[in-house]
């Protein structure tokens, strides 16, 4: 080869290198992430899905410069099964995460039980990808050190580990007292718990701006509007619904900060932000499902219906409302390939790949074929397209044990769950009761196990973060 030539290739080959260095420095870099995990929030507690009670001008400014879900779910009617699905894609009964060591809904102080460090998280995926990697808020994955976020992709956590009704809110339940954590750390006990969402939101703009140059993943599980209810003196008092509005109010304005630094910083054009709940609202402390039937706990629409909105300037059409099937499981696949990476390929993820659905594109409709609503162990209801079928099952009350019937309803026309049609399309029944059926064998239904369940996480000698009195244990 002569020298001439050497140097032209050597000179094409550079500006190869140049190019492609340029291509992923610039605009083309994986873009940034954030989620708002609000707790307990219910489907009409926000302006942009009808709340008439609750002020929320940040959240109504973000659906008009972003795009509602209306068909948004997550897995669960509570929140440790829940944030499993956000986490690993995953259904709870998948990753074994449906209920705790002794059958109880959720995971407790100083469980054995907790979300396995096998499993693959989306921070760890972003991470793989050179995403700096935070979660500020509740947690509710486990309390071991083996289950904290740290060992789970992020690369520093402020917040506290489990929901803020177990600490000494009501002295009788006997739990530790309530830790506020720093990575791995218990920094306070009992925290002032009216001080948490503005906390939250300063940890959570720091975190943004400190990393503003590169791309990241925040994840903000808020402690509100879970019981008990609090909110900062800017806001105790001041909405038309008690403590729950005040406390949804202050999420707003939160959100509006978030939004504020990220505009500030000029990098709204990369950052795609998530606002969503991890389950409906609980009956009683003041919040709303409507126009959805049921709460919190519940696979009716109202326990496992969230709102959702996202958010991102140039890439999600501004004013906008998607009505297809879509939820918590395909964040992880969609952020994935966001990135420009994939879910891991070793094992069955549930989620999948939502972009058309986010991007608005033409025609696109929802990957999925069904969803399955689970209560802890128990298959309970299957939706494919407009229809949902609350399958037929024993249920025992007062002694008295009885075969409740199926129930099928029209989801677009009956989003309220009122008018059982069962009777007027067996087709649609048998349909979705061989979809049940596929399911149950491959994740189990009650005593029936499932093939394709992988296990949980367990520490043997499980301990709590903090002792009975408030003081930390680990420091
Ligand atoms: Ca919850």
């Amino acid at each position: 080869m002569s020298t001439g030539r050497r140097t032209f290739l050597f000179a094409l080959m550079t500006m190869a290198t140049a190019s492609l260095s340029f291509a992923v420095s610039a605009d083309d870099r994986p873009p940034n992430f954030v989620i708002i995990y609000c707790d307990d929030l219910g489907y009409g507690d926000i302006g942009p899905f009808g709340s008439e009670k609750h002020r929320t001008p940040n959240l109504d400014r973000m659906a008009a410069e972003g795009r509602r879900f209306t068909d948004f779910y997550v897995t669960s009617g509570v929140c440790s099964p829940s944030r499993s699905s956000l986490m690993t894609g995953c259904y709870p009964k998948r990753v074994g995460l449906h209920q705790n060591e002794t059958g109880r809904g959720v995971l407790f102080p100083g469980n054995h039980r907790g979300l396995n460090p096998e499993e693959i998280t989306i921070a760890e995926v972003l991470k793989a990808r050179g995403y700096a990697t935070a979660v500020v808020g509740k947690w509710h994955l486990g309390d071991q050190p083996e289950f904290l976020p740290t060992r789970q992709g992020f690369d520093s956590y402020f917040g506290i580990p489990y929901s803020n009704d177990m600490g000494h809110w009501k002295p009788q339940w006997q739990y530790p007292a309530l830790p506020l954590m720093r990575d791995e750390k218990v920094i306070e006990t009992e925290p002032d718990q009216s001080q948490l969402t503005p906390r939250y939101t300063a940890e959570a703009i720091e975190f943004i701006t400190a990393h503003k140059d590169e791309p990241f993943f925040l994840y903000l599980p808020h402690t509100f509007p879970h019981v008990p209810l609090y909110a900062s003196e800017r806001f105790k008092g001041k909405s038309a619904n008690g403590p729950f509005g005040d406390a949804v109010e202050e999420i707003d304005w939160s959100t509006g900060e978030i939004l504020g630094a990220i505009e500030q910083l000029g990098i709204d054009s990369r950052t795609l932000v998530i606002f969503t709940s991890d389950n409906g609202a609980q009956n009683g402390p003041g919040g709303s499902n409507a126009p959805l039937r049921g709460f919190k706990g519940s696979t009716w629409e109202g326990g496992m219906r969230e709102p959702c909105i996202m958010r991102w300037p140039g890439k999600i059409p501004a004013g906008t409302t998607c009505r297809e099937l879509a939820g918590t499981l395909d964040l992880m696949p969609t952020l994935a390939k966001l990135a420009g990476t994939s879910a891991p390929a070793d094992r069955i993820i549930d989620g999948k790949d939502i972009r058309p659905l986010l991007f608005g594109e033409e025609g696109a409709r929802s990957p999925r074929e069904a969803l399955y609503y689970y209560q802890m162990g128990n298959l309970q209801a299957v939706r494919a397209g407009k229809w949902k079928l609350h399958l037929s099952r024993r249920e025992s009350r007062g002694g008295q044990s009885r075969v409740v019937p199926p129930q099928l309803y029209d989801l677009e026309t009956d989003v309220g769950e009122q008018s059982n049609v069962a009777e007027n399309h067996p087709d649609v029944v048998q349909r979705l009761n061989a979809l049940a059926e596929a399911c149950r064998e491959d994740l189990g239904d009650g005593d029936r196990p499932g093939k394709n369940c992988r296990e949980p996480g367990y520490v043997e000698n499980a301990k709590t973060l903090t002792t009975r009195r408030a003081e930390p244990a680990n420091q």
